[in-house]
């Protein structure tokens, strides 16, 4: 599938006979218990100096949230130790830049990677848009996979970021692939963008060159202070219908639950999962935001039969 005419028909098709379509390749290229858990971790926060109207780390609005600098690489590795130890087994790190600066700060972040990437854990950053020799010190580094969303359709980004084109994010993601480091990219559902938006930028992912090793879908989470802090929230049914298409767009992919579940039921999120999810981000917080906490997805987990993340690992 490579137009929008494509995908729509797919992701008009009657739900049941989506979601079958979507567990028979989520059945052949994946193996539905393996929902991979991941930490996340804002290693620099707030005072960011793009416009995106979603974010609450945008300097460009005045959001509850405190400015941090430049995290050291000892307090991520007790974080990332922990995370370990609580079952992560890939460990994602933000920082609220434009794009990073060559110097200590990114030779720091290069470190981060290494110290991940040294407890054998995935290590995943997002700093922004990258220029071909970062993304080369990045692989060098030992980086898994460099997240960097499109978060919707060409057309309707500039209604949401002013601050920078569709084109400098599609930039770095080639900058990305060349450096032989996996793509993570996807986008943000619930800003005010029509169906055939969302649809629109799978459109774009599966046109690159190299496909997205992980496709994170997430649910806006408004943030007081930004323009979208009224947003209304996703509707469930167009939420699974659109993982079921990101699923089987992109069978091999890793298809991220990513923000919204702390707003989710349980039984939704288990349809996302049915759906082709197979991947959540696990913690209290996400970068700024709430997620579920531990009870509730021990509890999400057992209720799939899956194994249920503990303090101690997997039981
Ligand atoms: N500054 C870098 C950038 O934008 O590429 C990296 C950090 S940024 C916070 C990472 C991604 O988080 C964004 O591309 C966006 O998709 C997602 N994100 C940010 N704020 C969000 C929100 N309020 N709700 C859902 N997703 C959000
Ligand atoms: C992604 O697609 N989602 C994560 C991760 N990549 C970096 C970030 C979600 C951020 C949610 C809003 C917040 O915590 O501020
Ligand atoms: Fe900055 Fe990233 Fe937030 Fe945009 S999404 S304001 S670039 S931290």
């Amino acid at each position: 599938m490579k137009t929008l005419t494509e995908f729509r028909a797919v992701y008009d098709l009657p739900l049941p006979e989506l979601m079958l379509r979507a567990a028979e390749v989520h059945r052949q290229y994946r193996n539905y218990a393996d929902v991979q858990r991941c930490a996340l971790l804002s290693i620099k926060t707030g005072g960011c100096p793009e416009d995106c109207g979603y974010c609450s780390q945008s300097a460009h609005y005045d959001t509850p949230v405190d400015r941090h600098p430049l995290m050291t690489v000892d307090a991520v590795r007790e974080k990332a130790e922990q995370a370990k130890a609580a079952g992560a087994t890939r460990f994602c790190m933000g920082a609220a830049w434009r794009s990073p600066k060559d110097g200590p700060e990114f030779d720091r972040v290069l470190d981060m990677v290494r110290v991940v990437r040294g407890l054998d854990m995935e290590a995943c950053v997002t700093l922004g848009m990258l220029s071909e020799d970062q993304a080369r010190r990045l692989a060098e580094a030992g980086l898994t996979a460099y997240n960097h969303n499109l978060d919707t359709s060409r057309r309707f980004y500039p209604e949401i970021v002013t601050t920078r084109k569709y084109d400098d994010r599609l930039d770095t993601l080639r900058a990305v692939s060349k450096a032989g480091i996996s793509v993570c990219c996807g986008g943000i559902l619930g800003m005010g963008e029509t169906e055939d938006d969302r649809l629109m930028m799978f459109v774009e992912l599966a046109n690159l060159e190299t496909p997205p090793e992980s496709v994170p879908i997430n649910c806006l989470m408004p943030s007081t202070g930004t323009p979208l802090q009224m947003a209304p929230p996703v509707d469930s049914v167009e939420l699974v219908r659109l993982i079921a298409v990101a699923r089987i767009a992109f069978p091999k992919a890793r298809v991220r639950l990513s923000a919204g579940r702390d707003r989710m039921s349980r039984e939704l999120q288990i349809l996302c999962f049915l759906a082709g999810a197979d991947s959540v981000f696990f913690g209290e917080k996400l970068l700024t935001a709430p997620n579920p906490d531990e009870t509730a997805d021990a509890n999400l987990f057992r209720a799939m039969g899956l194994p249920v993340p503990t303090a101690a690992g997997c039981a």
